[in-house]
């Protein structure tokens, strides 16, 4: 794992250098608070209005928020327009975000566990004993195991970050977080070709292929509002590739109901297309890019007519395909989606959709590829450090997989490792805003591991499956009563916002901030994060003059309004990969060993009598986390298992029926959604149900867990999660 480098000072604080700040967008920054608001022309009186501008935590993307509050009573969420991310969406779960705050099943005050793991016994504690015996049981751990017995993990969110200077300066080496079950893979396929992952024009493209990436339920924005706007005013031809009819496969110009896992197969036979008919950009190529024709020979054998017996759709489709890419290029794009988290070889899916990218000449053009820019934010001078861990991290990278993420490690092989004592026992697990046993296949598994912990706190804001199996809870202020740190966005162009309160804290709960800091004193190392979060924002904006309220006048700080295009493509570009060019044929997978022009390895047959579970989101729900909201739950009470009319017919399963599904690791009991939108040989799991906590009183055990089911597997080269790898039997349960 590495170490933290950004380390928190006491009271000295560093302004980014104004060389680094005059870079961005190529244009000075305004100086002056005043200058700023008459900048954007907008009302100073939007300043004083009973609404408070803040930034929606009820997933990653962060969009911009009106909270209207009456009799400081939080009454509706509205979006902020000038959120250039979000401008006026927002979705049912960021509007439901009122009952986040006001949900009865919230934890309101630290517990600490009475009954036996799993049981939901808990008793209320002060923030005294429960910091006491949290760092205490901390502390033993140490003592007996060293500080790598600790193992730390934590999905994003703006005070994650605080989280993980705790645990370095605490001295694990072990903190895992979200990536390796989401986008680890589909980043380093980008990387590998462009050294960046680079943001996708929606607004002004032409033509789109999606492999999966549910936009109109699985919400990134901007790309969703602008792919509504693209598809509403028939901007462009979009292509999905997806085994289900899901509402962006409804809403796009061809769907292509590809064989799950095969995905691998049509961006290869695309590039043959691109190289072997001519079609790639050859001035771009020639100038900007390294390793045609090694990728030309590497491709040869994968042609369409091959493509078409694994991936199922025909030859003369993807030969069209690819010449309607290159037509519309460079306003044109193979997109990236978001969670990669598929097969074994994701990332060689990734890498090869990268290729075809950089063939057709879209990088740093308007309605193609872009590398993103960001505003780059003061620090807090470092003066002090944490120690070095005198361990080494369990799962050391490039052991099992050659391409994984040391800052975010690989899950998977942390659960196996943990649970072998390899190669020294780890018997502490702090889990900060994050839900493993619904986000780890195989929740028997994670159970083993929990069970095998002689310590577990879990600092969230709901009493989680997880929490259950926690020592003590330690639960956060929600997004409503907290004032975060200064985000700096970068979608669609730079930007500044800042989260703040629209009510004063209900419970007796903290921010992360404070939890931390409150542990870090009692375990001995009170400098790292002694400061508050006021003293941060200083120095995030020091170097623009700028001070919170600013940022609350809009909504957000900005010194750019477009996404400025073609900067990397000027005489002397050096690219951040190895050859300093884009690479086709990555120099980076070579020297790792890898191959430079992914090989096709097709997915395992699925017998007969199997399907082929397949996940993915829900527009109604983030992952497992807000399921149990009472305005979301009154809206789906539960899950179903999608089955096609053929697959069900075979098995005399109709709609509403229960079924019993069974994997080489679990089953579950769920009822049958009997549907055309699925392929014949796969079903699929809405996320995120049977919760096994009595404390959500809703969602406590309603539908079936896709967890329960899902088989660990991995990506080769990241050790990603490999989510659709499991076979399993569907049979109708008499009742
Ligand atoms: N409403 C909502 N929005 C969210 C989230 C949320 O939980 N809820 N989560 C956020 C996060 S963290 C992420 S990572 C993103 C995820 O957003 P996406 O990247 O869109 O991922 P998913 O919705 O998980 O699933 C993608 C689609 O892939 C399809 N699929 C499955 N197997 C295959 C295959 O082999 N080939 C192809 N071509 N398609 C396949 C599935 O049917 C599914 O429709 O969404 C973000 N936005
Ligand atoms: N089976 C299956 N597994 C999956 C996926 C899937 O589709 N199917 N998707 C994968 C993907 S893309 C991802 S990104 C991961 C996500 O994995 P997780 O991060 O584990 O998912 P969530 O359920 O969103 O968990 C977030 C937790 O944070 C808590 N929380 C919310 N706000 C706050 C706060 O302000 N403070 C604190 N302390 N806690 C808060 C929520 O209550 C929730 O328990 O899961 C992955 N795993
Ligand atoms: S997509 Fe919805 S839940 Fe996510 S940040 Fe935006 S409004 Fe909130
Ligand atoms: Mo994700």
């Amino acid at each position: 794992m590495t170490k933290s480098k950004k380390k928190w000072s006491r009271r000295a604080f560093l302004g980014a250098s104004t060389a680094g700040i005059a870079t961005v967008g190529g244009l000075s920054l305004a100086s002056g608070k005043s200058k700023f608001v008459q900048n954007l022309g907008l009302p100073t009186e939007f300043a004083e209005s009973k609404y408070t501008l803040s930034v929606c935590a009820n997933c990653v993307n962060k969009c911009g928020l009106k909270v209207k509050t009456q009799n400081g009573r939080v009454v509706k969420i509205n979006p902020n327009p000038h959120f250039p991310k979000s401008r006026s969406m927002l979705c049912a779960k960021g509007q439901a975000g009122v009952q986040v705050l006001y949900d009865k099943d919230r934890v309101k005050s630290p517990l600490i566990r009475t009954g036996p793991r799993g049981s939901g016994e808990f008793r209320k504690a002060t923030w005294e004993e429960a910091l006491n015996y949290t760092a205490e049981n901390m502390q033993k751990i140490k003592d007996k195991y060293g500080a790598g017995g600790m193992l730390f993990a934590s999905t994003e969110g703006i005070q994650e970050e605080f989280f993980r200077e705790f645990s370095a300066a605490f001295g694990s080496p072990n903190h895992v977080r979200h990536p390796s079950l989401c986008l680890a893979s589909g980043n380093t396929g980008f990387f590998s070709v462009f050294g960046k992952v680079p943001g996708f024009d929606v607004a002004n493209t032409k033509y789109m292929i999606f492999s999966g990436a549910n936009r109109l339920e699985s919400f990134i924005t901007p790309d969703t509002i602008d792919l509504i706007d693209v598809i509403k005013n028939k901007k462009a031809k979009l292509i999905v590739l997806d085994p289900r009819y899901t509402v962006t496969a409804s809403k796009a110009d061809v769907w292509l109901p590809i064989k799950p896992g095969t995905d691998l197969a049509f961006y290869l036979a695309l590039i043959h297309v691109l190289i072997y008919e001519e079609l790639y950009d050859k001035e771009f190529v020639a100038k900007y890019t390294q390793g045609l024709e090694e990728v030309k020979e590497g491709v040869a054998k994968y042609t369409p007519e091959w493509a078409e017996g694994e991936t199922e759709i025909p030859a003369n489709q993807i030969r069209e395909i690819a010449r309607e890419l290159a037509f519309y290029a460079p306003r044109a794009f193979v997109y990236k989606g978001r969670r990669t988290s598929w097969n074994t070889n994701d990332t060689e899916m990734r890498q090869a959709m990268a290729m075809a990218n950089a063939l057709i000449g879209n990088w740093d053009q308007k309605g193609g590829i872009y590398p993103k820019q960001s505003i780059r934010k003061g620090e807090m001078e470092l003066d002090v450090w944490p120690p070095f861990p005198d361990q080494d991290c369990i799962v050391p990278m490039e052991e099992k997989h050659p391409l994984a993420n040391a800052a975010d490690g690989a899950y998977l092989d942390f659960r196996e490792k943990v649970m072998r004592d390899d190669p020294y026992p780890v018997r502490g697990y702090f889990v900060y805003k994050q839900n493993p046993m619904h986000s780890l296949p195989d929740r028997k598994k994670t159970i083993e591991m929990l069970n095998k912990m002689e310590f577990v706190a879990v600092c969230d804001i709901y009493p989680t499956d997880t929490a259950m199996y926690a020592d003590v809870i330690l639960p956060e202020d929600t997004y409503l009563e907290r004032n975060d740190p200064v985000i700096g966005f970068k979608d669609p162009y730079p930007f500044l916002a800042v989260r703040q309160a629209a009510v004063p804290r209900l419970h007796d709960t903290q921010t992360g901030l404070e939890i931390f800091q409150g542990l870090a004193k009692r375990l001995g190392f009170p400098e790292f994060l002694d400061f508050t979060i006021e003293d941060l924002v200083k120095a995030q904006l020091k170097p623009f003059d700028l001070h919170r309220e600013d940022l609350l006048v809009t909504g957000i700080w900005t010194n750019q309004r477009e996404t400025v295009f073609g900067k990397t493509l000027k005489e002397g570009h050096r690219f951040p990969t190895p050859s300093g060019k884009i690479e086709i044929a990555s120099e980076r997978f070579r020297r790792r060993g890898l191959d430079v022009v992914p090989k096709y390895r097709p997915p395992e047959m699925i017998p007969k009598d199997k399907l082929r579970v397949i996940v993915g989101k829900n527009a109604l729900f983030t992952h497992a986390s807000n399921q149990n909201n009472p305005w979301l739950h009154e809206l789906m009470p539960t899950n179903r298992i999608w089955i096609s009319t053929k697959a069900a017919e075979r098995r005399m399963i109709k709609s509403g029926d229960w079924v019993k599904v069974t994997s080489p690791v679990g089953e579950i009991k769920i009822q049958a959604e009997v549907t055309e939108k699925i392929r014949t040989d796969c079903v699929y799991v809405p996320h995120g149900f049977d919760h096994m906590s009595k404390m959500m009183s809703r969602v406590y055990g309603q539908g079936g867990c896709d967890s329960d089911i899902l088989v660990t597997r991995e990506d080769k080269i990241t050790g990603n999660a490999a989510l659709h790898e499991t076979l399993v039997s569907v049979q109708k349960l008499e009742v």
